[in-house]
């Protein structure tokens, strides 16, 4: 059988998809006349709305044959109001195209790609497209993807000396480079396998337009991308399981619901039974036509009809339970605007069958008003919205204004439990409910015995958890970032029933949600603004404004180039201030960086006017059957009625107390801090260096060992070496000093009102500075404690010498049972955060109350991944520019001390 592979194509608006698309199938001789999109006469823009506004809308698949290979190619759309489109297709490609337009440059949503096809795990290879185009600058532009990318990012250009090319492959694999340097060949089987593996990312060049490089980037693409075994039976002759990947819903012009699927094992047949619906038809689409076939192998990509219930991003078959959830989601959300003959109820269940296509609309009905809302990612695609309703339901529809679409999670960790027994009625759930990494969405999982409750009940329950969107107690938004686990339950012999656990999941989820501490969050934008030079005073005064952060300009050309992060509700119609005061010469780019606690958190709860209490359709109560009658037993007093009692019942008010010493491990903090960015910045002379001094051992016992627990990174290139021989005593005399001639110093009350309000904060991530600097983070691997005290100490005389108030907060958030707990050494303060709460969220929570009122400065690990927003103008410093600082201050009192000794 021949090998089937599939291929995405990626990039940003305009960059050539489509043209390249059409490229790849003449050159397969699939088509005969290049069409073109200019035309409106391309294979696979086919929508009349795609060919009108020469843009792709919906994503497309062309089968065709090469070589002995059939080949699916997925062509995207490129604008971001469809990227939750595109990212769908992401789950089931072999290999991914980006194209990069040579005018366009490295853009941020190709980042946003990039950084997709990692998270999906899609071997990648880089197309330059429009070389054709005057001015492509060729080793810019790689050097541009190689910065803005991965450093994994290799031209595989002709031009290339074959010793450099060699040089830059093995750069790329620390295995590979060892057996290079012993003097060993790259073949192509290697080239092949570290394209496999992301270790390696290919860029061409060439002209999608004219035809040029697209043979030779389809000959790669064919070699390098891995492919399913399309055998039907194993090893020992028995048949292989079927099982699927859902990638999207459509429908046909007939009607029909298509449910779009990569088959990932066995096989399927026309007839074959899924889920209780029988498949009528199993189609191979290839632009807006189809091949009808009998059976679907491991590895094809196919249209089936027949099935009602699906949703993109399950799993059938052997994969059925095992859902994949797309990480770009639409921030704003707005009222559909009717005309006032038109019943809202029909119009909202047609809406319902768009939302089968396109899951993120999230429609729902206000229950109060009858009013009906959709989620958007744009302007664009209301437009397209506004098309479909008017052709296929003849419906003419306006939007209202959008309103941010926000979202809680927890910060602490809490037992949810739920109780659901009216007269014949059993069920009860508890839930461990535990914050989750920014942007991981919901984790459902089970660790609850069988014999305490049989599997088929605990996988009711975890799909009851799936089902739906549980809101949360602050504005009844969507939850997210949250780990659910079912710890325990309790069914009836003969009262349970299906239903019955829906209920007590639902509750125990809220009962969690009224316990814990809840965080309201909000979209928070990556931006990049480019502007003329003198006009960057103004926009870091806007940008200070909108509770943006923003690192240093950079200047490119005659051009100022800002980036950082703002959130999504305040940035509102800046593009076109910035146009404006910049005399047309000033744009702005964002994409969404993820959600982070909002700004202005107090103000919209207080707006959204949301009452928990008052929530009939997510009660936080539960139901007990007392005295023959069910009762109604509010949240708060539930624990003590439920009839499980889990160890973990206490978990949120355990009075244990932190013991720091023993429950931190050491090795898994350096692992944590040393996780740093996976790019390494190394040349190939100073890594062959590195090589054969075998000094590189650290970074190999990390990254082989390093693990379970949140990545943090410090920037450890930039660490000073310590200065040595200071003796503690002399520094503390010295703070001494100061202190007596601060006391005698007589301020007037003016003035002191005036420090007062200058005062200034500084938060300090303890455990990211000792790992910033060598002497503390040697200390750190022998024994952690006396790391601890001794940058408690050296931070102590840095506070007696400078006019800031420091604030040292270490992590605890391992310890179970741990509460916060603060220490006054000195003026020095040091805070240990409670469990499951990160230094992180502690600085970020403390920076914003703090700078409401103060100056505050945040000395943190160098991570943009890890970006906190402080939101009130607080300024980040890096971990090891702290350090920096510290050493500094410390030469300073050391000069100070000899210069003293001098005079006497
Ligand atoms: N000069 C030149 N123009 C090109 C090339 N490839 C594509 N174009 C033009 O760029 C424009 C956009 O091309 P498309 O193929 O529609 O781009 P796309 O990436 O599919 O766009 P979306 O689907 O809307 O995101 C069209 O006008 C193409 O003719 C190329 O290699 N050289
Ligand atoms: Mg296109």
């Amino acid at each position: 059988m021949k090998r089937n592979i599939t291929i995405g194509i990626l990039a940003h608006v305009d960059a050539g998809k489509t043209t390249l698309s059409e490229s790849l199938l003449y050159l397969s001789g699939k088509i005969k006349k290049l069409g073109r999109v200019d035309h409106k006469d391309t294979f696979l823009d086919t929508y009349e709305l795609e060919r009108s506004r020469g843009i792709t809308i919906f994503s497309k698949q062309a089968i065709f044959d090469y070589n002995d290979i059939s080949i699916n190619l997925l062509d995207t759309p490129g604008h971001t109001d469809f990227s939750p489109e595109m990212e769908r297709t992401l789950q089931v490609l072999d290999i991914a195209i980006l194209i990069i337009s040579a005018p366009d440059g490295v853009t941020s949503q190709a980042k946003m790609l990039f950084k997709l096809l990692e998270h999906y795990n899609v071997p990648t290879v880089i197309f330059v497209n429009k070389t054709d185009q005057p001015g492509t600058d060729i080793s810019s532009t790689t050097s541009s993807i190689r910065d803005n990318l991965s450093s994994s990012c290799t031209s595989f250009n002709e031009d290339l000396p074959e010793d450099e090319f060699h040089e830059e492959l093995a750069m790329c694999d620390e295995e590979l480079l060892s057996s290079y340097l012993e003097g060993n060949k790259i073949t192509s089987e290697d080239i092949i396998r570290l394209i496999r593996k992301r270790k390696c990312f290919p860029i061409l060049f060439g002209s999608a337009l004219k035809n040029d490089g697209v043979q030779k980037l389809l000959d790669l693409i064919c070699l390098a991308a891995p492919s399913l075994s399309s055998e039907a039976k194993n090893s020992d002759g028995t048949p292989k399981e079927f099982g699927a990947r859902i990638y999207k819903i459509s429908r046909d012009n007939a009607g029909n619901r298509l449910t779009h699927i990569k088959i990932t094992s066995g096989v399927l047949n026309v007839r074959d039974s899924i889920r209780g619906e029988k498949i009528d038809q199993i189609r191979l689409y290839s632009g807006d036509k189809f091949e009808p076939v009998p059976s679907a192998y491991a590895g094809m990509v196919c249209a089936v009809t027949g099935l009602s219930k699906t949703r993109a991003g399950e799993g059938l078959g052997i994969l059925e339970g095992s859902n994949v959830s797309e990480i770009l989601q639409p921030i704003l959300s707005c009222t559909l605007l009717l005309p006032e003959d038109i019943n809202p109820i029909p119009v909202y269940k047609q809406l319902k069958l768009l939302e089968e296509e396109e899951p993120m609309l999230r429609v729902t009905s206000l229950e109060e008003t009858g009013q009906i809302e959709i989620q958007i990612m744009g302007e664009v695609q209301k437009e397209i919205l506004r098309h479909m309703l008017k052709t296929r339901f003849d419906i003419d529809a306006e939007f209202g204004p959008g309103h941010t679409v926000y979202k809680e999670t927890i910060a602490n960790t809490v037992e949810g439990i739920g109780h659901f027994e009216p007269l014949r009625h059993y069920a009860e759930v508890h839930l461990l409910m535990e914050p989750g990494e920014p942007g991981s969405g919901l984790v459902f999982s089970s660790d609850c015995p069988t014999d305490d409750l049989a599997l088929n009940w605990q996988r009711l329950i975890l799909t009851h958890l799936g089902e739906k969107k549980h809101r949360g107690v602050l504005t009844g938004s969507e939850i997210t970032d949250m780990k659910i686990t079912l710890i325990a339950g309790k069914a009836h012999e003969k009262h349970t029933e299906g239903g019955d656990f829906r209920q007590a999941t639902y509750r125990a989820i809220r009962q969690g949600l009224m316990q814990a501490d809840s965080v309201l969050l909000e979209p928070i934008l990556d931006y990049r603004i480019e502007l003329p030079q003198d006009c960057v005073g103004r926009a870091l005064t806007d940008i200070q404004m909108m509770n943006g952060t923003v690192g240093l300009p950079d200047i490119e050309g005659d051009r100022s180039v800002l980036t950082g992060t703002v959130p999504a509700a305040c940035l509102g119609e800046y593009a076109h201030e910035l146009s404006a005061y910049t005399r047309g010469e000033g744009h702005i780019f964002t994409t969404l960086h993820g959600y982070g606690p909002c700004h202005n958190a107090e103000e919209v709860i207080a707006s959204s006017g949301y009452d928990p209490d008052l929530d009939n359709d997510n009660p936080s109560s539960s139901v007990f059957c007392m005295h023959g009658a069910a009762t109604l037993i509010p949240w708060d007093e539930a624990p003590s009625h439920m009839h499980i009692n889990t160890k973990k019942s206490n978990y949120a008010s355990s009075d244990a107390i932190t013991d720091l010493t023993q429950d931190i491990d050491p090795e898994a903090i350096l692992r944590l801090n040393n996780r740093k960015s996976q790019e390494d910045t190394r040349s190939f002379a100073e890594k062959q260096k590195d090589y054969f001094a075998t000094e590189n051992e650290l970074k190999y016992i990390f990254e082989r060992t390093y693990g379970e627990i949140k990545p943090r990174y410090t920037d450890d290139r930039s660490v000073l070496a310590p200065q040595d021989g200071i003796a503690a005593e002399n520094n503390r005399d010295l703070a001494v000093e100061q202190e007596k001639t601060n006391k005698h110093r007589n301020v007037a009350a003016a003035e002191k009102a005036a420090l007062e309000a200058s005062k200034h904060y500084l938060l300090v991530d303890g455990y990211n500075v000792i790992y910033a600097s060598e002497e503390l983070k040697d200390l750190a691997r022998k024994d952690l404690k006396a790391a601890r005290d001794s940058l408690v100490d050296i931070l102590s005389n840095f506070q007696g010498y400078r006019r800031e108030e420091v604030l040292l907060v270490f992590d605890a958030y391992k310890v179970p049972g741990g509460k916060e707990h603060i220490d006054k050494i000195g003026n020095l303060t040091v805070i240990y955060t409670k469990e499951a709460e990160t230094a992180d969220q502690y600085i970020e929570k403390a920076a914003h109350e703090i700078s409401k009122k103060y100056r505050v400065t945040v000395a943190t690990s160098d991570a943009i991944e890890q970006v906190i927003v402080f939101s009130a103008g607080a300024i980040r410093m890096s971990a090891s520019e702290f350090w920096k600082e510290v050493e500094a201050t410390r030469q300073s009192i050391l000069d100070k001390i000899l210069e003293k000794k001098h005079k006497f």
